[in-house]
């Protein structure tokens, strides 16, 4: 772990500072996932299954989930499931005030402009497995979905030795409202959702985390024609956390392992204004990383990580706008005076007490956010990730009258002359019709 000093750096030092490991997916990798989308894309369930077979050992299965959480729930203890519906509750309030009206606004008396808010028609979800299956990642995706009225949703995950769905994934999809999970992963299971393949429909949007090939298969199908749209730019996760001299040490070294322990190759960047609290919490990590289950890619992760000494709180908010971080906490005792300051993060926790762990899990905002920079310029998922606005006119004759030369003047600067007559010639009818 590396300590800075941000008024000691040149730029090329600063930009090295805040540099995320170099993400291509390599030319092989590429290939290889190229090759499975085009044959599920021209030949469907067959090559599904085929890829399916050759990668996990097993072909796509639809899994219902009303039986598959019946089990479940007698898996999970009372605690278990009353925190699951805790979370679950908190998601959809939140995504259910966030779903936004629609709008209708006369431009000029008579000339109404609406914008209607319409969900798209279907959505695919992927949930990652692997060590730790993310079933609050299903609920952070198929909630805000659920909130904005998509009909038709998706769910694919890899399928587990014995065939089985996750107890804790097939109780959060009963409760997000979920009937079936297909078990299928990798770059197939995003190729199937691209393009429909045997039952499992094509898909306008596909949503959701995963590992190297399922991000590049995220990329590519949203890249080729007729392809869908994919939600946002994927990368490990990152957490940067700006403390001040009253920080708790202790509860800064704690968020940082949170974020740490995901991924050998997740991003954690302390900025402090107090070199003491540097100190400490540098001293902390790997203390504290020690008794950790995952310890081995806590410890993996804390190799890449920095501590930045920055010369004050605006300072330190100069460097979170310049990384973009997914996540930024504000360990700080006035963290709604530096909240001006901030523009680019992807979710902010304000204050000692807000812990990445409650936006994780409850706290009803999506953990599902932009990483690598993203958050310059994308947010993370909400129920808008889910809808669309579709604008419509109206023009009545009032209106007309005082449009329709405006417009055909502009269409004929253009020299779109039949632009100009398609506005002239409801003059004319109107007119037409005024005299009958
Ligand atoms: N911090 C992760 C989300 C997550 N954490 C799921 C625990 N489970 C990326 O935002
Ligand atoms: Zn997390």
């Amino acid at each position: 772990m590396k300590t800075l000093t941000w008024s000691e750096l040149d730029d090329n030092a600063r930009d090295a500072a805040l540099a995320r490991p170099a993400a291509r997916a390599d030319a092989a990798l590429r290939e290889g996932v190229r090759t499975i989308i085009e044959d599920v894309r021209d030949s469907g369930w067959d090559a599904l299954c085929a890829h399916a077979e050759r990668i996990d050992g097993t072909p796509p299965k639809r899994i219902a989930v009303a039986l598959a959480a019946e089990d479940a729930r007698r898996r999970l203890t009372t605690e278990q499931m009353r925190a699951m519906q805790l979370a679950r509750a908190n998601i959809a309030r939140f995504h259910d005030a966030a779903r936004p009206a629609d709008l209708s606004i006369e431009t000029l008396p008579g000339l109404t402009v609406r914008k209607l808010w319409r969900p798209i028609d279907s959505v695919g979800i992927y949930v990652p497995g692997g060590t730790a299956p993310l079933f609050s990642t299903l609920m952070m995706l198929a909630i805000p979905a659920k909130a904005a009225g998509v009909p038709n949703i998706a769910v694919v995950t890899p399928p587990r030795p014995d065939g089985t769905l996750d107890p804790a994934i097939a109780v959060a999809a009963e409760l997000a409202g979920i009937d079936a999970i297909w078990s299928v992963g990798g770059a197939q299971a995003i190729a199937a959702l691209a393009f429909g393949a045997g039952d499992i429909p094509r898909c306008a949007k596909i949503c959701g985390p995963g590992n190297a090939w399922v991000a590049e298969a995220k990329t590519q199908v949203a890249a080729m024609a007729g392809g869908p749209a994919i939600d946002l730019p994927a990368g490990p996760s990152e957490l940067m956390v700006i403390a001040d001299g009253d920080a708790s040490p202790e509860i800064v070294a704690a968020d940082l392992l949170g974020q740490a322990e995901h991924d050998a190759s997740a991003q954690v960047v302390l900025v402090t204004t107090d070199a003491t609290l540097a100190k400490r919490v540098a001293a902390l990590l790997p203390e504290l990383a020690a008794s950790l289950p995952r310890r081995d890619i806590a410890l993996a992760s804390l190799d890449n990580a920095r501590i930045i000494i920055a010369d004050s709180l605006a300072i330190a908010a100069d460097i979170a706008n310049l990384y973009a971080p997914e996540h930024l906490s504000l360990a700080i005792s006035d963290p709604d005076a530096l909240l001006p300051a901030i523009r680019n993060a992807g979710a902010v926790f304000a204050g000692a007490l807000a812990a990445e762990t409650f936006g994780d899990y409850l706290a009803g905002s999506s953990h599902v956010l932009p990483t690598d920079g993203g958050a310059r310029a994308w947010g993370g998922v909400t129920v808008h990730t889910f809808l669309k606005a579709m604008t419509v006119q109206s023009v009545t004759p009032a209106a007309l009258r005082k449009i329709a030369a405006p417009a055909a003047t502009l269409a004929r600067i253009e020299g779109l002359e039949a632009h100009a007559r398609a506005a002239e010639a409801r003059l004319v009818t109107q007119n037409a019709g005024a005299t009958a």
